[in-house]
């Protein structure tokens, strides 16, 4: 298969002869059979589609990607979005590799560390608003009405479009749709990507079968589950911290005609499985991500019976991102120790 979202799935995307072709390497990430959870769980087969593989360690660069062709084919020189953090390092990646003007909005002391390190390095105007994503993304629907630049945030159709694509991999790799697909939701661009991509895939004969779709908000932030704005949400998966989601309706259809749910997890929740999924599964995700793990143990826990059930979990953004929460896992297995061979093998030994 050739390499990139664009050139492998280009029948499947709104791409023409004048689209420009590119890659940094997006797609094609790995779905991780689960040894261990899976026990737990009880289900045939557990997997963790782990989109922090892709090249700036989310989802977002699938999307990115089309989003971004889309806006060189036009003409445009300049793109701008609002985000909690994946989005920008996203686009700032793919702005700079096409040699265009990168403007993001994030709020100030609400993005974890990589991200900011990310839009940093790629060179991107940075403008940090003493205010939520919510906000950000107002300012930045009104930047790109004013001004010839490309809003490249999820209500830009062309991310949806790439970011779809993770489904018919999923289909691909197992050979069917699973029954049941989890899914973090923040701003519901994904949740609605996902359900077109299996709706897609469904009518064009290649699966014969949907997924119910579970999405997972964090408790703090989760208006699609209480049908209210959030004013002020707040929740330490900083990805998510979104109160008034942007594809409320697409979001609420994928939940309906998949015969899915949205429900919330808590803070305690969303921290044990961020630590649970690294240090049984060995795959190590931002605390956002773990959500969708997370709201499969709470049904789990609430008395589900998954037996005979194929599951997937999908962790949408690479562990690296938020080194702070990770560092704050306690007990740390680690301990200082004298500069010699003996005081070392001691420990280690007992
Ligand atoms: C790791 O980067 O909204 O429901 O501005 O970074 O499609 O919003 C990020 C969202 C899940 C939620 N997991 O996806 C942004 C942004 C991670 C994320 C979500 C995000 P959507």
């Amino acid at each position: 298969m050739p390499q990139g979202v664009l050139a492998s799935y280009k029948q499947f995307l709104p791409i023409n002869e004048d689209t420009p072709i590119f890659t940094l390497g997006e797609g094609q990430t790995p779905l991780i059979k689960s040894r261990n959870i899976v026990k737990t769980i009880g289900c045939e087969e557990l997997y963790f589609k782990f989109e922090g593989c892709n090249p700036t360690g989310s989802f977002k660069d699938r999307g990115m990607v089309v989003a971004v062709a889309k806006a060189v084919e036009k003409g445009i020189e300049a793109i701008a979005c609002a985000s909690t953090g994946n989005t920008s390092a996203s686009a700032a990646a793919y702005g700079a590799y096409l040699g265009l003007k990168t403007t993001i909005i994030v709020p100030q002391g609400n993005v974890a560390t990589g991200k900011l390190a990310q839009a940093i390095a790629y060179g991107a105007h940075i403008a940090m608003i003493k205010g939520n994503f919510d906000s950000a993304l107002n300012i930045a629907r009104e930047l790109a009405d004013k001004h010839p630049i490309e809003l490249v945030n999820s209500l830009n159709p062309n991310r949806i479009e790439g970011q779809k694509t993770a489904a018919f991999e999923i289909v691909d790799e197992i050979g069917k749709a699973p029954e049941l697909l989890y899914i973090p939701v923040g701003n519901a661009g994904n949740i609605s990507a996902y359900w077109k991509g299996f709706k897609e895939y469904f009518e064009l004969g290649f699966s014969t079968n949907f997924p119910e779709l579970h999405g997972y908000q964090a408790e703090g932030a989760s208006p699609l589950v209480t049908g209210k704005v959030f004013e002020n949400p707040e929740t330490v998966a900083t990805a998510i911290r979104i109160g008034n989601p942007a594809s409320w309706d697409n979001a609420i259809t994928a939940r309906d005609e998949s015969g899915g749910l949205i429900d919330s997890v808590t803070d305690e929740e969303i921290i044990s499985t961020y630590q649970l999924l690294a240090a049984s599964e060995g795959v190590f995700c931002e605390p956002a991500s773990a959500s969708s793990l997370a709201g499969l143990i709470k049904e789990k826990k609430n008395g589900t019976d998954f037996q005979n059930k194929i599951i997937v979990c999908v962790v949408t953004g690479n562990g690296l991102k938020d080194p702070e929460n990770a560092i704050k896992i306690s007990p740390a297995s680690y301990g200082e120790y004298q500069n010699d061979y003996q005081s070392v093998e001691k420990v280690l030994i007992n």
